[in-house]
């Protein structure tokens, strides 16, 4: 990107902290050699999105069967303006904005209050936050952007308050592909960061039947198992692997006790790959599976279980028309009257 200075007296509108040199690829190697060793083996799902696999998401995003992106964005253009006059933050920070699509909901009633407005895009890949930055620049007068490369399971404390209103949004669903314990650590760590003005907004995909969840997953056109095969192209490129992505079924399923969907990569028949990188040579028996995502579903009152146990308060609820997805706006517990 070219200089971004605005003037002499004005301080730059965009930087641009990298706190991960090589974005998410860091621990690919260690996850990796960890997750093919595991039995089950397990891989995690931030590997899904480099180049190919973020344009394979958009495209997921745009299926008929895959509603919460709509449902998501449905909830942001009735409530955004509601939401931004309730908190009235200086600040936008965003966990994992990728294309920032939805994003638009929450600036545009920030930046028409008038004021110095920051926008705070945190996420693995340094491409997407330069290009974001970019983009909004152009898109807004008198937006300043603070980009942050890194992990926001590792990261966040980096954030430091400078006093000013935030509104912290981690939106798309992504809450859910943490499990139960991760879910604990990453809403604590994030309460962390919150002044007592501040507020979470998060997007949780919701408990409903089976037929609705497992489609989401198993699209008729087979995006979906593309971007699930994708991770294992991701391992090829980075790591000088011989995966064969078509030697692998995509399965996805709804897990009912736990509230999630698992997908899975199945192994059609018994064979080996090596991972040059790695040394490794992974064996893969007939119809073994490898975890590739959970994507958890959520309730109300489970939720708002998770925030009171992270010192947070659930403070509003809003759903689609259709009750699939919800956003949630949350606050740092007792601090909120
Ligand atoms: C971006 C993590 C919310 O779990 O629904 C979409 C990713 N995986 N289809 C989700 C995904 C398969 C998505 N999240």
């Amino acid at each position: 990107m070219a200089a971004c200075a605005t003037g002499a007296v004005a301080p730059p509108a965009v930087k641009i902290d990298v706190h991960l040199r090589d974005g998410a690829l860091a621990s690919l190697a260690d996850d990796v050699r960890d997750g093919l060793s595991r039995r089950p083996k397990e891989l995690s799902p931030k590997y899904f999105y480099d180049e190919r696999g973020s344009q394979l998401f958009e495209q997921i995003t745009r299926l008929p069967e895959y509603y919460p992106t709509r449902a998501e964005q449905e909830i942001l253009d009735r409530v955004g303006e509601h939401i931004v006059a309730e908190t009235q933050p200086r600040e936008l920070v965003e966990l994992g904005p990728g294309s920032a699509r939805k994003t638009h909901a929450l600036l545009d009633p920030m930046l028409s209050r008038g004021g110095e407005v920051t926008y705070v895009p945190v996420d693995v890949s340094e491409a997407a936050v330069m290009g974001l930055a970019e983009r909004l620049t152009g898109a807004y007068d008198g937006l300043r952007i603070h980009g942050v490369v890194g992990d926001f399971e590792q990261d966040l404390e980096r954030l430091a308050h400078n006093g000013r209103r935030r509104l912290v949004a981690f939106l798309g669903g992504t809450l859910g592909n943490f499990d139960r314990e991760q879910r604990r650590a990453f809403l604590t760590r994030t309460r962390g960061m919150l002044g007592p003005h501040d507020r979470l907004l998060v997007g949780t995909d919701l408990v409903k039947d089976r037929g609705r969840l497992e489609a989401a997953y198993n699209d008729s056109a087979g995006v979906t198992a593309e971007f699930n095969r994708n991770v294992l192209r991701v391992i090829n490129t980075n790591l000088d692997g011989e995966l064969e992505p078509e030697r692998f079924d995509h399965v996805a399923f709804y897990d009912e006790d736990e509230r999630r969907i698992e997908m899975r990569l199945r192994a059609r028949e018994q064979h080996s790959a090596r991972i040059g990188a790695l040394e490794m040579d992974v064996r893969f028996d007939e119809g073994e599976e490898i975890r590739t995502e959970i994507s958890c579903k959520f309730t109300r009152s489970q939720l708002a279980r998770e925030y009171a146990a992270a010192g947070l308060e659930l403070l509003a609820w809003h759903t689609d028309a259709a009750r699939r997805f919800a956003l949630s706006l949350a606050g740092p517990a007792g601090e909120t009257a």
